[in-house]
């Protein structure tokens, strides 16, 4: 009995967990009404001392095998694995699930072009015809004389192969720069198709088949990459040419922007087309009068996570909060219906929205919740599926009987910003172009590009550690783009304004200020991951930064990373050139060779490599300090203190 008592951790102030004060408001609630969240459940939580570092195999039933997390070498499994296959093999197999949730998104999202193309559905369109034309004459498609929906069905045709390719390169290895894709020949992970690669990483990992880490390696890299300039990269462009290529919009973010007196449904999850539909049925006079009716003022659609990312992007839709407040949100009692669909959607949501009774409506046919309620979305009558979650929300406004408790916080800022923008906000409509960012790091002003992207995750205070890293590294000139989970807490933060330049260093906020731009830029989701992928070829394509991906001042990081795809975005990342630092916690153990492959070895192959450290300040600085290796590569690291000589000389002057 004692025994039992002493287990039970002491929880600390949630004031500890998170850096969101609605959050944290939310935290403390639960707590007085008795509700369990992620939050509270990982402070009990303790992970195992032998998984956290990857040191267990379960691939098949000889074992489970643990090996000596602190003498790795000292044993090996039964079938003889040593600690390199038993922790390569753990994160291919990482990857491959990663690859194939992006991957199988992305084709969801090619079949609803099709049907979309073909006339079959008529709640889409294809919005943005002229991304549809460009997107053609990049892949060599014919596009003389087309009609869009030729030109559609055309590029649906060669766009399968990026899943179905046994044979041949992806499609869209012909955006990547000439030396990285040689690279990939060289090296022999040049990606086939999507499926193919998952396939063959599941068959390799199988007991007694691929048994030399470096081999395994290179099949990770090959399915990453089937991920980033494949599958994600498919779910980010037809997504833009269905629904339209985003564009700087002005979105509302935190818990604030749910309203009491309003019927408020939260679209939680990946697929934009749920969300796109609910739109629809939110703003169908049918249900704003059926919601008057009931004391409503309105419907309030809010997102949150990545669809809610892509829905304030394209649209402006007010989003709630990132992946650690989705619990939280429902705490409020304002939460008059959520609907999810796939990926992130914490089974804990159950037992919270059970409490204050919101229904939880679970839509697609991969991802049901035992106790949530399923009404599945169907792409060729999407509005049955959504106007019934509309009905119900509507509902439960009606018979609210619990108190409500809201956050009022709300940060407004600027997302939206897709490769295309980028080039025509840097260049004007006539000199649309990435020379002028290229000239502006050249010169110095930009120091250097970084990627911020990724989840939360409660091992770490929430947002902390993403908002710590970009502050530095937006303060030492680095301008940063963002996707995910991370570009909300930096948009809560109140950093995705144009007026944040000034907590940038004196050559960004010069650039920001004459561009009109925020220092801190907004990509979307996880997918649009393949935004910064794009952008990254254009710069090298541009000139003057060399002539691959690996020669570009850039660094990435996931601070706050929990995900399997972000070990998979992690290692797309790195292969096309990129170094890429993670915080939390690696799962791998220092000083092993599969390590030094992972940290080292894979650089000198000229690709990027991985870091890490758990200090975000340290992180920035492991960036930079690589940032201006790049530079003094490519020799342009005197401009850059030549332009900080001018401004402090114009400082003294003025
Ligand atoms: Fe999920 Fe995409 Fe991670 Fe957020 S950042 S926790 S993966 S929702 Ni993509
Ligand atoms: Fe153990 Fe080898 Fe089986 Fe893994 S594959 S569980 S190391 S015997």
């Amino acid at each position: 009995m004692e025994k039992k008592e002493k287990k039970k951790k002491e929880l600390p102030p949630a004031s500890e967990l998170s850096s969101c004060d609605s959050t944290v408001q939310m935290i403390e609630k639960a707590r007085r009404d008795g509700v369990s969240t992620a939050w509270d459940r990982a402070v009990e939580m303790k992970p195992c001392p032998i998984g956290v570092e990857s040191a267990c195999c379960k691939n098949c039933f000889m074992g489970p095998c643990r090996l000596n997390v602190r003498d790795p070498y000292s044993k090996v499994g039964i079938c003889g694995a040593t600690i390199d296959t038993i922790m390569a093999r753990n994160f291919a197999r990482m990857v491959a699930t990663g690859t194939a949730a992006h991957s199988d998104h992305g084709l969801c999202i090619l079949e609803l072009f099709r049907e979309v193309a073909k006339g079959n559905i008529a709640d889409y369109t294809i919005k943005d015809p002229m991304k549809l034309e460009a997107l053609s004459k990049e892949l060599d498609l014919a596009t003389e004389g087309k009609s869009v929906q030729e030109m559609a069905l055309a590029l649906y045709d060669e766009l399968l192969k990026t899943y179905t390719n046994i044979n041949g390169e992806l499609p869209f290895v012909k955006r990547v720069p000439e030396k990285t894709a040689e690279q990939w020949r060289k090296l022999d992970i040049m990606p086939r198709g999507a499926m193919k690669e998952v396939m063959e990483m599941m068959s390799r990992t199988h007991i007694g088949c691929d048994q030399h880490y470096e081999n395994i390696t290179k099949q990770s890299s090959r399915t990453a990459l089937a991920d980033g300039w494949g599958g994600s990269m498919i779910a980010t462009e037809l997504s833009d040419i269905m629904f339209g290529t985003p564009s700087p919009t002005h979105a509302e973010v935190n818990m604030g922007v749910l309203k009491e007196d309003y019927v408020n449904i939260i679209v939680h999850g990946h697929e934009p087309n749920l969300f796109e539909s609910m739109l629809l049925s939110v703003n169908d006079p049918f249900y704003v009068v059926m919601a008057k009716e009931r004391g409503a003022k309105g419907i309030n659609l809010v997102g949150m996570c990545c669809s809610g990312a892509e829905m304030m992007s394209r649209h402006g839709i007010p989003h709630a909060g990132n992946f650690g407040s989705t619990e939280a949100i429902l705490v409020t009692g304002a939460v008059d219906a959520m609907a999810v669909d796939i990926q992130c959607i914490k089974q804990g949501l159950t037992k919270v929205a059970e409490c204050y009774d919101t229904p939880l409506i679970t839509t697609n046919p991969r991802c049901h919740i035992e106790g949530a309620t399923h009404i599945e979305f169907h792409e060729h009558t999407p509005s049955e599926c959504t106007d019934e979650i509309v009905t119900k929300a509507i509902a439960r406004f009606a018979t609210r009987s619990m108190p409500i408790e809201i956050p009022k916080k709300v940060s407004t800022g600027v997302h939206g910003f897709s490769y295309e923008y980028i080039n025509y906000m840097l260049g004007g409509s006539f000199r649309g172009g990435y020379t002028p960012l290229n000239e502006n790091i050249i010169n110095g002003r930009i120091r250097g590009v970084a990627g911020v992207v990724g989840c939360v995750n409660p091992k770490v205070k929430q947002d902390s550690m993403h908002i710590a890293l970009v502050k530095e590294l937006i303060k030492n000139d680095v301008l940063v783009l963002q996707t995910g989970c991370s570009q909300i807490s930096l948009a809560k933060e109140g950093l995705l304004v144009p007026e944040a330049a000034q907590f940038a260093g004196p050559g960004l906020a010069e650039v920001c200020e004459t561009v009109g731009m925020p220092p801190v830029l907004g990509l979307g989701s996880c997918v649009d991951n393949t935004r910064i992928l794009i952008a990254a070829s254009e710069m090298v394509k541009t000139g003057g930064l060399g002539d691959c991906i690996a020669d570009l001042p850039a660094a990435g990081a996931a601070p706050e990373w929990m995900s399997e795809k972000a070990i998979a975005i992690g290692q797309y990342f790195v292969a096309s050139g990129v170094y890429t630092i993670f915080g939390v916690g690696f799962p791998i153990i220092k000083d092993t060779k599969f390590h030094d492959l992972l940290f080292d070895g894979l650089e000198k192959q000229g690709l990027g490599k991985w870091g890490f450290t758990i200090d975000p300040i340290e992180m920035a600085h492991m960036m930079i300090a690589h940032i201006d290796k790049k530079r003094a590569a490519l020799g342009i690291d005197k401009a850059r203190e030549r332009v900080l000589l001018d401004m402090s000389d114009r400082r003294v002057i003025g």
